[in-house]
């Protein structure tokens, strides 16, 4: 009697064994692999820690100090070298150039997901770069065109206006250019575009870039930052022209800066993205695909707060204005 259920203790203790070696084989960790610091990639990783937090998952996190594919590659490379990630949630910072060492992670047995920017052009079903489980972010060929119709109310539909970005071949800004100049040209024959010119991501090139187009071209009437970095210096240029309000700056992404811009009559309208709901969603999508689902869309798109003078105090707006931890 005694001999059975010392037997049929064991088998218990087997079975939850073997139950908790099932958990453990499916605990993930996850790396995380932005563009660059930022306030809006900052977001962006509160957004993956709670996600983290509330699912119990590990993270690593690189932040790579500066643009570009010789600042993100070594820190992927590193990432993979570990040997303990299963999964990279990672904003690529070349559409082309990120695929290869991508690519390779992928082959050590990682899989991928891109936040805010993509690989190849972005279409995982049907596209030339397919390895990646989804693409979560912002439409920004969309987000170009409600840039081009917001400056283009504030000019009064006529007039030259300027685009200032950051680098070719970013799926981001790239699509916001492109749906900047496509809307423009569709629906505001009175309207030239100049640009875009190029900052590297960098403000203070940025304000240069800008001052030196309110000089060549001093009936300017408004310019196009695509992202944080563009927004503020071209803010800046404008400020130190003394034309504030005269030349109108149409800012993509929330940064308070570019908020208190706007209070100053410096932006007339700043398009806020949703990083917070691409790093949560990225993690909850690693987590899903670990457990076996199998239907996680290959692209979600996030969307927007358009914030104006009329709404900015309004919570349900305001609360999208990026919030960085500790500022
Ligand atoms: O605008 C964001 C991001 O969407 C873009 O890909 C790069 O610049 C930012 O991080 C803002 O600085």
């Amino acid at each position: 009697m005694r001999r059975k259920w010392l037997l049929a203790m064991a088998a218990g203790v087997a079975l939850a064994l073997a139950s908790q070696g099932a958990q453990a084989a499916e605990k993930i960790k996850i790396g995380f692999l932005p563009g660059v610091v930022d306030p809006f990639y900052q977001v962006m990783q509160v957004g993956v820690e709670k996600a983290a937090r509330d699912l119990g998952i590990d993270v690593v996190t690189q932040i790579p100090p500066t643009w570009g594919v010789e600042a993100q590659t070594p820190l992927l490379d590193a990432m993979v070298a570990r040997g303990d990630l299963n999964y990279i949630i990672t904003a690529p910072v070349d559409k082309d150039q990120m695929v290869g060492p991508l690519k390779a992670a992928v082959d050590r047995g990682i899989k991928i997901i891109t936040v805010d920017t993509f690989l190849g052009n972005g279409d995982y079903v049907n596209g030339p770069v397919k390895f990646p489980i989804s693409y979560i972010g912002s439409d920004n060929v969309e987000g170009g065109r409600i840039a081009a119709d917001g400056l283009a109310k504030a000019i009064g539909g006529k007039g030259t206006v300027y685009i200032n970005s950051t680098n070719p071949n970013v799926s981001s800004v790239e699509g916001r250019a492109q749906g900047f100049k496509e809307e423009m040209a569709k629906k505001f024959p009175d309207i030239k575009v100049l640009g875009p010119d190029f900052n590297l991501d960098d403000a203070n090139r940025a304000a240069q870039q800008t001052a030196a187009v309110l000089q060549r071209d001093p009936d300017l009437a408004g310019v196009f930052g695509t992202n944080v970095f563009s927004a503020q210096g071209a803010g800046t240029a404008v400020v130190n022209a003394g034309l504030g309000g005269h030349v109108q700056v149409v800012a993509y992404d929330a940064t308070k800066q570019a908020i208190e811009l706007m209070d100053k009559g410096v932006v007339s309208l700043v398009l806020a993205q949703k990083p917070f709901d691409m790093g949560y969603l990225a993690v909850m999508f690693a987590q899903a695909d670990a457990a076996g689902v199998t239907s996680l869309p290959r692209r979600v798109e996030t969307g927007f707060a358009i914030i104006d003078k009329e709404n900015v105090k309004d919570p349900a707006i305001a609360r999208f204005i990026y919030q960085v931890p500790g500022k």
